[in-house]
């Protein structure tokens, strides 16, 4: 039996893939770091199924203790500081878990079992920042431009880098934004449609957002966990992106979203400067070519119906209803 370690495994991404390794016959295990409160909510359902041991991407003998405990054939690397504004807020704590927690599992995999412990790096579009090349491509120039692109460029390149210095199996994914009923509510789709669910029941009267000009790749989670997997299967490590290669702007996002519960979105959206960010990325839009061709890997739920079926998850939830079944994994 294979058996893989998630860390991140309490995020959104790692729900969904912890998921896909119990489908495909995994043994999965997976980090959480201790905290007061747990924050075990994406993954209460697989409770019994996936194995939890505590450790910190700041505590390099925690991460050695728990890859020696599990002896993984795959470590997924989820864990970041990920959400993008608090890296202004906090830049060094984002350095110390985004960047240099990537360099502690590498180290551990190093010691560990460098010829058979395959390593996938959860690197991200906002490594291309500033716009060189449209759409962004493997080899598209990074322009970081704030303190987690900043981060997640050093991750990319240290993954790159244990490959062609040790030989390792490392593969970075430079994932695009994938969103789903589990993302956290302070990033813009969730936050949105979680707004617009409260707005339609009654419980808001307007949403507040910053820049409605900027423009994303939006895909589904559950469809980009699946090209994590991809990657380690292969014969060679390699780096890919992964994108639907389509671009919608934050203002089509909020339409579609107040559409989908029949509101005009005019009526209940604020603009608020102080969401606005002291540098913004702002065009996004990948071409996922590559991903296409060696992995056969292709996104299947579209931008309107993952807006769509966030609404619906977000207006069932806050009526204390079961999310809906989409007819996707685990939901
Ligand atoms: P989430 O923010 O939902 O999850 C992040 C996970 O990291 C949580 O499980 C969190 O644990 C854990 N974590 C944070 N700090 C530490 C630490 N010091 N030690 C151990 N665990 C820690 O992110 P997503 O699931 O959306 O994203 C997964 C990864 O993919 C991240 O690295 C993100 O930067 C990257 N990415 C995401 C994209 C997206 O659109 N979603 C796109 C491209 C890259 P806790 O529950 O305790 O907070
Ligand atoms: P992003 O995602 O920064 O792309 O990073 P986010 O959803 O936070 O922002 C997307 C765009 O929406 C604009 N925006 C707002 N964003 C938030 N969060 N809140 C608002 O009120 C708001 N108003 C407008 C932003 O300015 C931005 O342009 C995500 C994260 O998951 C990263 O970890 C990941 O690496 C990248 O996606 C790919």
């Amino acid at each position: 039996m294979k058996r893989a370690l998630i860390t991140g495994v309490t995020g959104q991404d790692g729900s969904y893939l912890a998921e896909l390794l119990l489908e495909k016959g995994y043994e999965v295990h997976g980090i959480v770091r201790r905290s007061s409160t747990e924050s075990f909510e994406r993954i209460e359902h697989l409770a019994g199924k996936i194995h939890l041991h505590q450790a910190d991407l700041l505590d390099q003998l925690s991460i050695i203790d728990v890859m020696k405990e599990s002896d993984p054939h795959e470590v997924y690397n989820l864990a970041a500081q990920s959400f993008v504004p608090t890296s202004w807020k906090q830049p060094v704590l984002t350095g110390e878990f985004t960047s240099i927690g990537v360099t502690r599992v590498l180290e551990a995999i190093r010691l560990l079992g460098p010829d058979r412990i395959r390593f996938y790096q959860a690197s991200s579009s906002e490594m291309f920042g500033k716009v060189q090349e449209v759409p962004q491509k493997e080899n598209t120039p990074f322009y970081p431009r704030s303190p987690y692109g900043v981060a997640k460029v050093y991750g990319h390149w240290i993954t790159v880098n244990y490959r062609e210095s040790y030989n390792m199996f490392c593969c970075s994914g430079i994932l695009f934004n994938h969103e789903s009923e589990r993302r956290g509510r302070e990033f813009v789709t969730r936050k949105v449609t979680d707004g617009v669910a409260r707005i339609k029941l009654g419980l808001s009267s307007e949403l507040r957002l910053g820049n409605l000009d900027s423009k994303r790749d939006w895909g589904f989670a559950g469809d980009y966990v699946r090209a994590m997997w991809l990657m380690l299967q292969q014969d060679q490590a390699d780096d890919y992106v992964v994108a639907t290669g389509e671009t919608h702007t934050v203002r089509r996002l909020v339409e579609l979203a107040f559409a989908a519960v029949d509101l005009d979105w005019q009526k209940y959206v604020k603009i608020d400067q102080t969401l606005v960010r002291p540098a913004e990325v702002d065009l996004l839009i990948g071409d996922p070519a590559k991903a296409k061709a060696k992995l056969g890997w292709t996104p299947e739920v579209s931008f309107e119906q993952l807006v769509e079926r966030m609404v619906k998850a977000d207006v069932a939830r806050l009526q204390g209803k079961p999310i809906p079944d989409f007819k996707a994994r685990g939901i």
